[in-house]
C-alpha cells in the first residue's frame, strides 16, 4: 500500500462541542479541513497499530465522501482493521454496540445529529473510545491541541471502497468489513427486552404505535424491530428511508420538528403509543394518545419501572441526569435508595460511570436516555423500553404518567432556545448572571425565594477530573430551578437554552397547563438574563 504525507496549515476552529466537531458542510469541504481533523484524532492516540476501527454516520450529506477519506487516513496511519457499516450507515447507538462487541479500538461517528442536513446545512464527526462512549474530555482537548499543531497528514493511495457490498475485503493486510447496519443492534434489543410479550400486545390491539423517523438513520432499525420482528402495522414506521438532507426538515424529535407526529398523537384516530428518533438514532420522543411525555419524566418513569425489563429485573444501581434535567428522577432514586449523579450535559459525562456500575440509566432533558447497555444514548432503546412497559403495566401511556406524579408529585418542566444569538451578546449575558450569583441567594420575587446561585461544576467520581463552568444554576428553596447555559452543539452564532422547573406535590394539581404554571419562573429568568432585552427578541426560537 502506497502512503502519501501531505503537508497541511492547522484551522484554528476545531474545538470539538458537547458532541465532536460540528460545523456547515461547506467548512468541512474546505480543502484539509476534514483531514486535519481525522489526522489530529490519530495523532492523539496510541498504540492502535494493527488494531480495529469502527466507521459510520448518519447518512447526511457528505457521509459516503467523508468515509472514503476516513478510510484512506485510518489505513495510512496503520489500523488492521476497519469496520463498516453498510452504505456506511451506522446510527450512533448502533455504532456504540459494534465498537464494544468487536472489541475495537475505537470508532468514528459522522453526524450533527439533530441539526439538519444538505450542502448548505450541517456535518460533524466525533470520535469514541474502546467502551463505545464519546471521548472524554482529557482526549479531546488533546485532540484539539493537535489540530493547533498539525502539519501534515497521511492518506493510503488505494480505490474507494464499494460501501454497499457486504462483505470483507483485504488490501496489503488491512482488512475492511461491510456489515449489516441493523442486524447487531437488533439482536441486542431482542437480549435486553420481552420481544414476545410486546408482539403479543401488538397482535392483541393492546398497542397501536406510530414511530416517525424524520427521514433520518433510525428509520431502517425501527422499520426492521417494529414492523418486521414485532408486527406492527406496514407503515407503522413512517419517514422511513434515510435522505442526506432529512427530507428538507430538521431531524430533532420534538413537538416543534415532529409536528406530523404531535398531530396524529393529539387527533381523535391516535394510536396508543407515538415516538420520533433524529438524525443519528439517539435521542427519542415518547407520546401516548394526547399526551407528550417529558424526556425528565420518561427517564424517572423508567428508573421507578426497571424490574419490569427483562435486563434490569434484578435491579439498577444508581441513575445520572444532566444538570439541567429535571429533577424527577432524583426523587425516584430517593425512594428506592439508588446511587444518583448529577452530571454536565453531555453524554460523554455518564460513561466513568456506567464503565465503574455505579449507574445503570442515565437520561437527559435533551431527548436523550439510555442504560449501560451501549455508552451512548439510544432512541429505539428508550422507545422498546415503553412498549415493554405498556404491555406488562396493560396501561395507556397517559395513565402510567399520571400514577407516577400521584406517587413522586410533578417536576413540570419546559426548555426555551433562543437560536443564532450573536457570540458576543450571549457571552455578556452568560457574564451578566456571573456577576449576580453572589447577591441573589435570600433575593425574593412572590413565591420563590431564591435558596442557592452558582455555576455548575463538576468533578467525576471516578477519575477526579474536573469540569468546570458548566452552566448557572438558580435553586429557589421550593424545589424550583432556573438553568442558564449555552449550547455546545450549534453552529451559527451562539444558543441560549433556559431550563426552568417547579416542583408540584399537590395530588389536585398536577394537570396544569406546564406553560400556565411556569410563567411567573420565565418572567424570573428574562429579569435575570435580560434576554429579550438584550437581542431585542420577543419570543424563544424553540420551546420543547
Ligand atoms: C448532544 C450530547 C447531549 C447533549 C446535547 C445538547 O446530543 O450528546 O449530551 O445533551 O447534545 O447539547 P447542547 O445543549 O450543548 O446543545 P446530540 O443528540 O446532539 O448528539
Amino acid at each position: 500500500m502506497q502512503i502519501k504525507t501531505y503537508n497541511t496549515t492547522p484551522y484554528d476552529d476545531q474545538k470539538p462541542g458537547t458532541s465532536g466537531l460540528r460545523k456547515k458542510v461547506r467548512v468541512f469541504q474546505q480543502p484539509g479541513y476534514l483531514e486535519n481533523f481525522v489526522q489530529a484524532i490519530f495523532n492523539s492516540l496510541e498504540d492502535f497499530q494493527g488494531k480495529t476501527l469502527v466507521l459510520g454516520g448518519d447518512g447526511r450529506y457528505f457521509n459516503r465522501e467523508a468515509i472514503q477519506i476516513i478510510i484512506k487516513i485510518a489505513a495510512a496511519n496503520g489500523f488492521g482493521e476497519l469496520i463498516i457499516g453498510q452504505g456506511g450507515l451506522l446510527s450512533t447507538p448502533a455504532a456504540s454496540n459494534i465498537i464494544r462487541k468487536y472489541q475495537a479500538f475505537g470508532g468514528i461517528v459522522l453526524s450533527a445529529s439533530h441539526n439538519p442536513g444538505g450542502p448548505d446545512e450541517d456535518f460533524g464527526i466525533k470520535y469514541n473510545v474502546s467502551n463505545g462512549g464519546p471521548a472524554p474530555e482529557k482526549v479531546t482537548d488533546a485532540l484539539y491541541q493537535n489540530t493547533k499543531t498539525i502539519s501534515a497528514y497521511h492518506s493510503a493511495e488505494i480505490d474507494d471502497i464499494n460501501l454497499d457490498q457486504i462483505g470483507e475485503i483485504d488490501i496489503d493486510g488491512l482488512k475492511i468489513r461491510i456489515i449489516d447496519s441493523v442486524a447487531d443492534y437488533a439482536e441486542l434489543m431482542a437480549d435486553i427486552f420481552d420481544f414476545k410479550l410486546i408482539k403479543d400486545s401488538i397482535a392483541a390491539g393492546l398497542i397501536t404505535l406510530r414511530f416517525d423517523a424524520m427521514h433520518a438513520i433510525t428509520g431502517p432499525y425501527a422499520k426492521h424491530i417494529l414492523e418486521d420482528v414485532l408486527g406492527a402495522a406496514p407503515g407503522s414506521v413512517f419517514n422511513a428511508v434515510p435522505q442526506e438532507d432529512f427530507g428538507g426538515g430538521h431531524p430533532d424529535p420534538n413537538m416543534v420538528h415532529a409536528h406530523e407526529l404531535t398531530e396524529i398523537m393529539f387527533s381523535d384516530h391516535a394510536p396508543t403509543f407515538g415516538a420520533a428518533s433524529d438524525g443519528d438514532g439517539d435521542r427519542n420522543m415518547i407520546m401516548g394518545a394526547n399526551i407528550f411525555v417529558t424526556p425528565s419524566d420518561s427517564l424517572a418513569i423508567m428508573a421507578a419501572n426497571a424490574r419490569l425489563i427483562p435486563a434490569y429485573a434484578k435491579g439498577i444501581s444508581g441513575v445520572a441526569r444532566s444538570m439541567p434535567t429535571s429533577q424527577a428522577v432524583d426523587r425516584v432514586a430517593k425512594a428506592l435508595n439508588l446511587n444518583c449523579y448529577e452530571t454536565p450535559t453531555g453524554w460523554k459525562f455518564f460513561g466513568n460511570l456506567l464503565d465503574a456500575g455505579k449507574i445503570t440509566l442515565c437520561g437527559e432533558e435533551s431527548f436523550g436516555s439510555g442504560s449501560n447497555h451501549v455508552r451512548e444514548k439510544d432512541g429505539l432503546w428508550a422507545v422498546l423500553f415503553w412498549l415493554n412497559l405498556i404491555a406488562r403495566k396493560r396501561q395507556p401511556v397517559a395513565d402510567i404518567v399520571s400514577e407516577h406524579w400521584q406517587k413522586y408529585g410533578r417536576d413540570i418542566y419546559c426548555r426555551h432556545d433562543y437560536e443564532a444569538v450573536d457570540s458576543a451578546t450571549a457571552n455578556g449575558i452568560v457574564d451578566h448572571l456571573r456577576s449576580q450569583l453572589a447577591s441573589l441567594p435570600g433575593k425574593t420575587w412572590g413565591d420563590y425565594s431564591v435558596q442557592y446561585a452558582d455555576e455548575f461544576s463538576y468533578t467525576d467520581p471516578v477519575d477526579n477530573s474536573v469540569s468546570a463552568n458548566q452552566g448557572i444554576r438558580i435553586g429557589f428553596s421550593n424545589g424550583s430551578r432556573i438553568v442558564f447555559r449555552l449550547s455546545g452543539t450549534g453552529t451559527v452564532g451562539a444558543t441560549l437554552r433556559i431550563y426552568i422547573e417547579k416542583y408540584q406535590k399537590d395530588t389536585d394539581n398536577l394537570h396544569q397547563d406546564s406553560a400556565i404554571a411556569l410563567q411567573q419562573l420565565v418572567d424570573i429568568a428574562e429579569q435575570l438574563c435580560e434576554v429579550k432585552k438584550r437581542t431585542g427578541r420577543t419570543e424563544p426560537d424553540v420551546i420543547t
